[in-house]
């Protein structure tokens, strides 16, 4: 590695499929962000090692954890300033932990170390530490609803330190599969949390097609940074439009009961710098993923919780927890919106989704679907899931669900649905083929799901007629991947390529241990599900 130039393969679209080594990622990252989180993650491990040193931790310590970890995901935060302020943030309390409980504080961990290592120990590192930064935006979802897990926490602490003090294959391989199981907890809490605020949701009918007059698209994961937003547009005649991950935020009854919550705008993240160009109306973007924004529409992007871009506005939360969002509902007020309703469509010429099959939806329904089995009308089911992007290959997921016979059910979460979920695949006994259970975070539900099917027909997750096939792209996915596998699911797909960080060795493990296997030809691939 040289040393002025950046290493990153952490996502699913690294150059070349191996590793982003210029002055700048394909993502846009540039290499001093690029050098400011490898710093940042080091100062993370010297504060979990400090931490177990004292033998205590801090909440200011584990918020600051989730922060640090959450900030380095890909698509989050493009701006050095910011990285470094956290850093700075994570050293003081470092040392402000090690003074307090009279012990030394703990260097930083140079993290071309760990890029430089043994591939195999290159690849196990890299599993656990890109599964921790995807866990630790659940963890940070859940945190800002006030939940938190101390098991979940504590893993944090655990694998970091791990990254600079273990090197051995018999310990990295079990810790990470722990990292799936501390994230199944992890996934369950932040269900919990979104579930206790917002209510469970419910199968709700999503239009794409934009209203005239002034509005706001909120894109992202966070549900309270969406719900402060309806909170205050309430009265001003400004609508609100859901973006990306966020469209599942329409099944939740105390975020549809907001009549200015219209719809949803766009397609995938990746086609924003298209989308957004003449769009006449703000964006606020809560979580990943964030591109690098043009400056035919740079005026309009606004930032908030760890995302950040260097020039855009962030808005940041008062003592209390509250952001003023005034300026979005200002700007939104002045650019006035379309005059006409523009009807938009999905990617395969759809006017509407839906959304809000979650697990409690789903089971509510159980007996249906039970019977719908038993008499042969639903004969599979599909776990569709996961992140989107730019890659070609990604076709493969539209032609995959577009193939489904008509006796099958696809159950899907993630970003990476807009491939398909426009599409009118028809409905079995009333039940609808596509059923968009969530967000990432809600293969918690599928999981859910998949459990009290196979608790009715007495058999295991694997002896029933389902499959998954996923895709992936940036690090929650890493981590929801682990999480399938320490629950033992066996014969995943996964594409549209394999990760850079998983070498030869250990895909071996995998494919031995649980049959995973890449993606291939659509029909092929199906018939042997089906076969
Ligand atoms: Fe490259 Fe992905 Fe890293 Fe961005 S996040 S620098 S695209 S590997
Ligand atoms: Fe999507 Fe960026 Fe992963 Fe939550 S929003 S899934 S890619």
């Amino acid at each position: 590695m040289v040393d002025n130039k950046m290493f990153c393969f952490q996502c699913e679209q690294t150059a070349a499929c191996t590793a982003c080594t210029g002055a700048a990622g394909v993502c846009g990252k540039p290499f001093d962000v690029a050098f400011a989180q490898d710093e940042l993650t080091g100062a993370l491990v010297g504060l979990s090692r400090t931490e177990l040193a004292a033998g205590k931790r801090s909440n200011r310590a584990d918020q600051l954890i989730v922060d640090g970890l959450f900030t380095c995901i890909t698509n989050v935060n493009f701006d050095k300033a910011a990285v470094d302020a956290i850093t700075a943030q994570v050293r003081d309390e470092k040392n402000r932990l090690a003074a307090e409980a009279g012990v030394e504080p703990v260097e930083d961990l140079p993290l071309g170390g760990v890029w430089s290592d043994n591939e195999d120990i290159r690849s196990l590192k890299s599993l656990i530490l890109f599964g921790i930064r995807g866990m630790a935006a659940y963890a940070y979802h859940a945190r800002v609803l006030g939940k938190t897990d101390d098991a979940v926490d504590a893993f944090f602490v655990k694998a970091l330190a791990a990254l600079a003090t273990e090197s051995s294959v018999d310990v990295l391989l079990p810790l990470t599969l722990e990292v799936g199981e501390v994230n199944l907890k992890c996934m369950a809490l932040l269900d919990s949390a979104n579930t206790g605020a917002y209510g469970t949701p419910v199968p709700t009918e999503v239009p794409l097609t934009i209203e005239p007059g002034p509005f706001i698209v909120v894109s992202g994961h966070d549900l309270l940074d969406l719900q402060m937003i309806l909170e205050q547009t309430e009265g001003t005649g400004v609508n609100v439009y859901t973006h990306g991950e966020m469209l599942p935020a329409h099944g939740y009854p105390e975020l549809k009961k907001y009549p200015q919550l219209k719809g949803n705008f766009g397609t995938a993240w990746q086609n924003q710098q298209k989308e957004f160009k003449d769009i006449p109306a703000p964006v606020v973007f809560t979580t990943n993923c964030l591109m690098p924004p043009r400056p035919s529409y740079k005026d309009r992007v606004y930032t908030t919780e760890l995302v950040a871009f260097p020039e855009l506005v962030h808005i940041d939360e008062d003592a209390n927890g509250k952001k003023d969002f005034s300026a979005v509902i200002k700007q939104a007020q002045e650019l006035g919106g379309y005059t006409e309703a523009q009807e938009l469509t999905g990617i395969n010429g759809g006017h509407k989704v839906t959304t809000g099959f979650s697990h409690g939806a789903v089971l509510g329904i159980a007996d249906k679907i039970i019977d719908a089995v038993k008499q042969g009308a639903i004969k599979h089911f599909f776990v569709v899931g996961g992140c989107d992007g730019a890659r070609p290959g990604r076709n493969y997921y539209t032609e995959f669900v577009e193939q489904t016979p008509a006796d099958s059910v696809v159950l899907t979460v993630a970003c990476g649905k807009f491939r398909f979920n426009d599409l009118d695949l028809g409905t079995i006994g009333g039940i609808p083929r596509i059923l968009d259970v969530g967000q990432c975070n809600d293969a918690y539900g599928a999981v859910q799901i998949a459990t009290a099917l196979a608790e009715a027909f007495n058999c295991g997750v694997n002896d029933l007629p389902l499959s998954f096939v996923l895709s992936w792209y940036e690090q929650k996915a890493v981590c929801v991947l682990l999480t399938l596998l320490h629950l033992g699911i066996k014969n995943i797909k996964l594409g549209p390529t394999l990760p850079a960080f998983v070498s030869p060795n250990v895909l071996n493990i995998l494919v031995e241990n649980y049959g995973i296997g890449p993606i291939g030809d659509a029909s092929e691939d199906l018939a042997q599900m089906l076969a």
